[in-house]
């Protein structure tokens, strides 16, 4: 247990593996955004996590840059927040190997991620996927980050994270990694495929049916949304009737976020009506929502040069804070500098 009072701070990344998800939206960046005003933030291009499964090398680039676009324009200041690439900050990789050495077998082989990730043909998959959790625990901890907003999907991976701190404090004697606080919050944090509601949306699902892209226009936002599944009944009055309908369920609660209400407040308003009535006005509110995000990521994306010098500043203010937390980490361990 650490005793150490460590400064509020934040890490954050997202994978450059496709392009950007409603999902990635409502469950990471939108709570990106407001967190910049309430404590000094770090968010990530994740780009070595990214090529833990096959990432052919110019949509990786590509991606990335889109990434970093989809950042700036759904709000997040590179004034106001270090925003970096993590290849260009080695210590992210550099304490991930000596987290190799603390995270414990047994303890990755739990991590459903990898179970997910790798299907039945685990033998094949890369030993990067296996480490993935331990380097992202790198990535928080070599931030002293305190706080990190997440997904649902990502909370045994921070649950992880902790038990990589605590294992390193522990074995080394010392008070030096924060045990860090997951942050999943808001009425979307598990956006569900449009196409099976017990599936994850994901910027890597081969249907691009099933999710909702950033840079969709508004005719494929609106035909998505028409054409996602749902079930035959009327919306129910209050969230309970929600309970056995997971499809429904994910088309309220990405409205309620897109929205900023709760779940109760949305079917207060929409509880009696159809399908038929309540996809298209999904459909609206998804695209003033995410029109002005597109447009400014279309905007951004014709200049490459910026996006890359936001990033190259953003990793050496990264490095500020990195150097000197992986040289403790290094004294700590006892390697010879
Ligand atoms: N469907 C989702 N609902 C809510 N949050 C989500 N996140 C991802 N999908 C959803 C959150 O977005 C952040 C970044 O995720 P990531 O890109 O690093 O990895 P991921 O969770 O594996 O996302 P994808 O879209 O499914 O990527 P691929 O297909 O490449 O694996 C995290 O905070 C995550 O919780």
């Amino acid at each position: 247990m650490t005793t150490q009072t460590f400064a509020p701070r934040v890490f954050s990344g997202i994978q450059p593996s496709g392009g950007l998800t409603l999902g990635n939206y409502l469950g990471a960046i939108k709570r990106f955004v407001s967190m910049q005003d309430e404590m000094p933030c770090v968010y990530c291009m994740v780009d070595l996590h990214a090529i833990t499964v096959w990432q052919d090398p110019k949509d990786l680039a590509h991606n990335t840059r889109e990434l970093a676009a989809g950042f700036i324009a759904s709000g997040i200041s590179p004034e106001k927040s270090i925003l970096i690439n993590q290849s260009q900050v080695p210590e992210h990789a550099q304490l991930g190997w000596i987290f190799n050495c603390v995270a414990r077998m047994g303890w990755m082989q739990r991590m459903t991620q990898f179970k997910d990730k790798a299907g039945k043909n685990a033998q094949n998959a890369s030993l990067g996927l296996f480490g993935y959790p331990a380097l992202m625990a790198a990535d928080i901890l070599v931030y002293h980050a305190t706080h990190v907003p997440v997904g649902e999907d990502q909370k045994q991976h921070l649950e992880l994270t902790r038990d990589i701190a605590a294992k390193f404090n522990h074995d080394y004697g010392v008070d030096f990694f924060p045990i860090t606080e997951p942050v999943i919050e808001g009425a979307a944090t598990r956006v569900m495929s449009l196409r099976d509601g017990s599936k994850k949306m994901s910027k890597s699902d081969p249907s691009d049916a099933s999710r909702i892209n950033m840079t969709d226009d508004a005719d494929a936002i609106a035909k998505k949304i028409r054409k996602a599944k749902t079930d035959p009944d009327a919306l129910p009055s209050e969230a309970a009737g929600l309970a056995d309908r997971p499809e429904a369920r994910n088309l309220v609660n990405i409205y309620a976020a897109l929205n900023d209400q709760s779940v109760d407040a949305v079917l207060a308003e929409v509880g009696g009506q159809q399908f038929g009535t309540f996809k298209p006005k999904l459909a609206e509110l998804a695209v003033s929502r995410l029109s002005p995000i597109s447009e400014e990521m279309a905007r951004l994306m014709n200049e490459p040069d910026e996006i890359d010098r936001i990033l190259r500043r953003g990793a050496e203010q990264a490095r500020e804070i990195t150097a000197p937390i992986l040289a403790k980490t290094y004294e700590i361990v006892g390697m010879v500098r």
